[in-house]
């Protein structure tokens, strides 16, 4: 290990942690009995299947920690350029069963368990589900860490310790509750408490001017300080020994006190105003898309980003050297704006403490960092208001106007007299009040902008940042988002794990998605297909159990699963899903019984996701949806032909239940608002077909699987703007088709109850303010839902459509998008820690 010490010791030392680390059936069970006994002091003789979990997570974390240790000293030791991936969210599911097949220990643990009473599986169960994060933004950094682990990237993610995650969401009588996830309350044993990594993070206070050797510095003082601790959580890579971190910062009191306020004023007071600091990290902001310009979530975002510029620095200075190498040896990558103000805080620590010129810190600054963008939505761009900044981090404004000067220079020399684009590139908006906004910031402070699916790259250049591109086209990019095969093929779909690895001889795809390509020539082979609908049929029944068990409804094997999960949001028009219900049913109504099931193939519709609690609109339609599932579930005429199902608290661990039992999802949002989408790719690697728009990832995915393998339809990006003119222009009752009309009809007669509730909600939309374009993209999605029937008609048909979706999906791993990252952005290598147990020591 590590430096010089005598080599007899470290043998010594590598004996005695080999007897402990093996991994045979009775090495685990010793460690688990172990675990029962001294850690969680229980008597071994009678323990829980809760308590069977936390021993078991004990003993796991125990085999992640050697390789843990070894390999930030691996990377110390060989000084290399790390990824410091920072993100306000990171939604990383169970970690049970993620690292026991990282480790490739989930056969050994399920033999070693069995003996011990417990079926691994129910053992998973138990399990909270650590959901730190909103949706596709924070799922993207945990399938990230995934893969930089495994790439044996030297990277770190960087992140807050929320108290409570993503609230859980329970429906009652059709009406979205939010409960508080204090996902804490029974230890978490995968994280590692750092009572000596703590640093001071400073609020409000003033800016003081000093001259020294003839300059002007300044010095920010005052205020309160609060402490941040790091919690560091081992992310394994997969058939590798590389094991990095997720470290989460906590906000506690700050540890000196001030004497006054306890001497003089009220003791309980002032331990109260202390308490305060604990409530910083409390809370994770439930907005997915909705920026809040609340003063919590900007000290939030300043927690983490003083926090861990720190850290970066104190391990960059370790080793003495020349500030000039910085940007060889750090690569920061914001994931969207929330902690951009790392780039000011990081300017400001070179020049207020290690005294640079800023001329220079500014590039060093700027080489360091790449900014990822999520959204062009204008209501989730992030605009701090002057005053909020000026009272809570008055000498970042200070810089922020230091950066915004010096930059709008060099664009008046490049663009002398347009006043039109100073504006639109300047950090501050000029309203009123004033702004600071962050994505300019972003860009400014960045040598590498990039979105997260072609199209949306390409809208950035021409619409949001064109401006921005104009100035500097080769700073943008395009990096196409992916998701982890490990936990969205090989955990979650263990059969079709099995599948792909019979067929092609070894599970080296699990790393190399690219070899499932080679299965082209068994598209057509029945007994091929045939094992793929059994596969498929046992995941339904799996979702059947699920559903029966949390909603208590009956759905039938056979009808056409057919899925919509995701945030529950305007611009992803489960709106018009909904809507689409109501015109089948009122179409079965329509049919006489003994014609019913000869025109109408059985669906199972299902919807889930969240709506951020202030969202009307978003939690109208969730009522929407369940009342139209009473209405219709119990409907006798109606029977097993349609069922419809809304799915609570949707998440990371049921998404694991849900995506490999689909056979239909919907990914229909209007053209040019989903940036990407990523749950679109976990259904395709589960050999689900898409009903979607020609939007996000949803275009790439149309040129990997092929056009005819889908169910595309709606307006394309180019013709928004046209149909919105249209729209406006047109008589309502002209504009909306008639199936929609006589839908609109029956929700405004009461129909399906609620009506006061229900009456607004489609009144937007009908007076002509259907900004979404529910009306234009209708028909063409009552045509491609009619596709979807004749084609799951053939059955023949339906398989090899699915199987096509799957074995072409290998470009949507995320394992393709951290190499392009790490080549093209981060200008990072690969360092891989040699396994120690495959190695003579
Ligand atoms: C999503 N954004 C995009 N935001 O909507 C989705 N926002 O198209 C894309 O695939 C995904 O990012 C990954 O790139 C989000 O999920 C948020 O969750 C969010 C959270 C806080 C504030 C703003």
């Amino acid at each position: 290990f590590g430096s010089q010490n005598n080599l007899t010791q470290n043998e010594k030392m590598w004996k005695l942690m080999q007897s402990y680390i093996n991994n045979d059936k009775e090495t685990i069970q010793q460690s688990i009995v172990n675990h029962v006994e001294y850690t969680l002091a229980k008597t071994r003789f009678d323990f829980s299947v809760f308590h069977a979990y936390q021993a078991i997570s004990h003993s796991v974390r125990d085999r992640l920690i050697e390789a843990f240790n070894d390999t930030a000293q691996y990377f110390t030791h060989h000084d290399c350029k790390r990824v410091y991936y920072l993100s306000i969210e990171f939604l990383m599911g169970r970690y049970l069963q993620n690292a026991l097949i990282n480790l490739e220990l989930e056969e050994n643990y399920k033999e070693a368990v069995l003996e011990l009473g417990y079926n691994l599986e129910s053992v998973y169960e138990q399990e909270v589900d650590p959901a730190l994060g909103n949706g596709g933004l924070g799922r993207l950094a945990a399938c990230f860490l995934d893969s930089m682990a495994t790439l044996n990237i030297p990277a770190w993610g960087y992140g807050i310790r929320y108290s409570y995650g993503i609230f859980r969401q329970l429906i009652k009588d059709g009406y979205q509750y939010e409960v508080p996830d204090y996902w804490l309350d029974n230890g978490n044993p995968w994280e590692i408490e750092r009572l000596d990594v703590n640093y001071p993070i400073r609020f409000y206070g003033y800016v003081r001017k000093i001259h020294e050797n003839g300059k002007e510095k300044s010095i920010w003082e005052g205020g309160e300080l609060v402490l941040a601790r790091a919690y560091d959580n081992p992310i394994p890579g997969y058939d590798t020994y590389n094991t990095i971190n997720l470290r989460l910062w906590r906000s506690l009191p700050a540890r000196e006190f001030d004497f006054n306020s306890f001497n003089q004023g009220d003791y309980f007071k002032a331990l109260e105003e202390r308490e305060k600091a604990e409530y910083i990290t409390s809370v994770l902001y439930p907005n997915d898309s909705n920026y809040s310009g609340k003063e919590l979530r900007l000290k939030q975002q300043y927690l983490l980003v003083c926090a861990t510029i720190q850290d970066v620095i104190r391990r960059f200075k370790k080793k003495k050297r020349d500030w000039k190498e910085l940007p060889e040896k750090i690569a920061v990558q914001l994931n969207d704006t929330h902690p951009a103000m790392a780039i000011v805080e990081l300017l400001r620590v070179l020049i207020d403490h290690e005294n640079l010129e800023i001329e220079f810190a500014w590039e060093l600054v700027y080489r360091s960092f790449s900014y990822t963008n999520h959204t062009i939505l204008p209501e989730a761009l992030e605009k701090w208001g002057i005053d909020l900044l000026a009272n809570l981090l008055p000498r970042h404004l200070e810089i922020v106007y230091l950066i915004n000067f010096i930059f709008l220079e060099k664009v008046t020399k490049k663009f002398p007299n347009d006043l039109h684009r100073l504006s639109s590139l300047s950090i501050i908006e000029e309203s009123n009040p004033k702004k600071i906004r962050m994505a300019n910031l972003s860009i400014i402070g960045s040598h590498a902008v990039n979105g997260v699916a072609a199209i949306h790259s390409n809208l950035l250049t021409t619409t949001l940042f064109k401006d921005f591109y104009e100035l500097r086209p080769k700073k943008f990019q395009n990096k196409t988002n992916g998701v982890t095969p490990r936990r969205w093929i090989r955990c979650c779909n263990v059969q079709l794990a099995q599948l792909y690895t019979e067929q092609l001889g070894g599970d080296t795809w699990v790393t190399d998605l690219t070899q499932v390509k080679c299965l082209e020539n068994m598209v057509e082979d029945p007994e091929f297909q045939n094992n793929w609908q059994r596969i498929k049929r046992q995941n339904k029944e799996q979702l059947k159990w699920w559903v029966k068990e949390n909603c208590g409804i009956d759905i039938n094997l056979d009808s056409l699963f057919d899925v919509q999960v995701k945030r529950l949001h305007e611009y992803k028009r489960q709106f018009m899903n909904i809507l689409y219900v109501i015109h089948r049913y009122l179409q079965i109504k329509k049919t006489t019984a003994d014609q019913r099931y000869a025109k109408f193939l059985p669906r199972t519709i299902m919807f889930g996701g969240k709506a951020a609690p202030g969202y009307i609109n978003a939690k109208r339609i969730i009522k929407l949806i369940c009342s139209v599932a009473d209405k219709v579930n119990t409907d006798s005429e109606v029977g097993d032909l349609l069922k419809i199902v809304y799915l609570p608290n949707y998440n990371v661990s049921n998404a694991q239940i849900i995506i490999p039992a689909t056979e239909l999802s919907q990914h229909i949002s209007t053209a040019g608002l989903e940036a990407s989408g990523t749950s679109n790719m976990k259904f395709v690697m589960n050999g689900s077909l898409i009903i979607g728009t020609m939007d996000g990832a949803n275009v790439e995915i149309a040129e990997e699987v092929g056009k005819e393998n889908m169910f595309i339809f709606g307006a394309l990006v180019d013709d928004i703007e046209g149909l919105r003119n249209n729209m406006r222009n047109t008589d309502p009752s002209q504009y909306f088709p008639p199936e929609l009309n006589e839908v609109f009809q029956k929700i405004d007669e009461g129909f399906f109850g609620a009506v006061d509730e229900l009456r607004q909600l489609i009144s937007t939309i009908r007076n002509r303010n259907d900004y979404y374009l529910i009306g234009a993209d209708f028909k063409s999605y009552l045509e491609a839902q009619k596709k979807v029937d004749e084609s799951y008609r053939n059955k023949k048909l339906w398989t090899k459509m699915s199987i096509c979706n799957a074995i072409r999906s290998a470009k949507f791993s995320s394992d393709r998008t951290i190499q392009q990252y790490a080549d093209e952005i981060w200008g990072v290598k690969a360092f891989q820690i040699p396994n120690p147990s495959q190695s003579a020591r």
